[in-house]
């Protein structure tokens, strides 16, 4: 037979098989098949040695034109499945960003941790160092060396939670400052946050367990006047520059004189309201200068040093600070109370 025939039927089939070719892998099959090293083309060079020397060259020259035009109608086939892959790829991995999906849940610090955060900002930026001490404390620490005696009433069991004889449930954060007062040399300026237990029925304005932040202040020459401008300085950092403190007299047995401590009223600014019950003033606090008793039961010199002392509820400011009605909001964990602080 004639190459050129040969060449002809070759690349008819090839055309033919390019039509059944589904993909890059049956494309490859061909291209062996037909330019490989056992492929029909390479067969038809491989013959050449039976045409003789004069058309040998005309011959190599068909058989070489027809491997490049093969080769070009394999390669431009490889390139539209190429292309129709990226297109298939392009569609199967595609991603709608439009499309909506789960957010992810957002915690919300909760607010007495907010007003907290606050307070200990306030105190801390005075000088005042943070202090924390256990929740399971000795009548020492808790009664006995703040002078409250045996037979008070804070002492009894309807008031206090026992553990044992010797053993509470801290009643306030005060026997924190009674250990540092023990420890450290005056000057002391201190405010000591947490937890405190009272044997209370839970209702709107009482719980069984509850916080408070307690401020001491020992250097020589502090008087009350340190006391109120101290107390000033937080009312207005926590509630307003319009808002003032106001001190009634009062007993505690851990401070002489004491006072009660009232805030101009936060909901009316003074002018009268519910809250205030009209007076325009609201208690907020408790405070006095350290009892000397108190002071010499604790290895200080009531004679050189003097010193101040508050303490503050932490539940009753964060509830005045947000206008919150309810104590037991604070504690229910209700989603829809605490998302509002976020
Ligand atoms: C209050 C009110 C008045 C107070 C006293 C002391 C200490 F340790 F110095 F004796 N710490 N905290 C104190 C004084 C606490 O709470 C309403």
């Amino acid at each position: 037979m004639d190459i050129r025939e040969n060449l002809n039927q070759i690349g008819e089939e090839m055309r033919q098989e390019l039509e059944g070719v589904d993909g890059l892998q049956a494309l490859d099959a061909l291209r062996v098949k037909v330019l490989g090293k056992k492929g029909s083309l390479t067969a038809l060079l491989r013959g050449m040695g039976q045409v003789s020397p004069e058309e040998r060259p005309r011959m190599g020259q068909l058989i070489n034109e027809a491997r490049e035009r093969f080769t070009a109608l394999l390669d431009e086939k490889q390139r539209e499945f190429a292309e129709k892959e990226k297109e298939w790829r392009l569609q199967k991995e595609a991603i709608d960003v439009t499309e909506p999906r789960d957010l992810p849940l957002i915690g919300a610090e909760h607010p007495m941790n907010l007003v907290l955060k606050e307070v200990l900002d306030c105190f801390t930026s005075m000088g005042f160092s943070v202090v924390e001490g256990p929740e399971i404390e000795l009548d020492l620490y808790n009664f006995e060396l703040l002078n409250v005696p045996k037979n008070h009433p804070a002492r009894d069991a309807q008031d206090t939670f026992y553990i044992d004889d010797n053993v509470v449930l801290r009643s306030q954060t005060s026997p924190v400052q009674a250990r540092t007062m023990l420890t450290q040399k005056p000057p002391i300026r201190i405010v000591c946050p947490g937890r405190v237990f009272r044997a209370d029925e839970m209702d709107a304005t009482h719980s069984p367990v509850f916080h408070q932040i307690e401020g001491l202040v020992i250097d020589r020459d502090v008087t009350m006047a340190d006391l109120k401008g101290t107390l000033d300085a937080f009312a207005k950092r926590l509630y307003g520059s319009d808002i003032d403190v106001r001190f009634r007299p009062s007993f505690f047995p851990f401070t002489e004189p004491s006072a009660e401590v009232d805030l101009t009223c936060v909901n009316c600014h003074g002018k009268g309201c519910r809250v205030c019950k009209g007076t325009g003033w609201i208690e907020v606090l408790g405070s006095g200068m350290v009892n000397p008793k108190v002071l010499e039961m604790c290895g200080i010199d009531s004679s050189v040093y003097s010193g101040f002392a508050f303490g503050i509820g932490l539940e009753r400011i964060t509830m005045l600070r947000y206008g919150i009605k309810d104590l037991r909001l604070l504690y229910e964990g209700d989603l829809r109370f605490l998302k509002q602080f976020r």
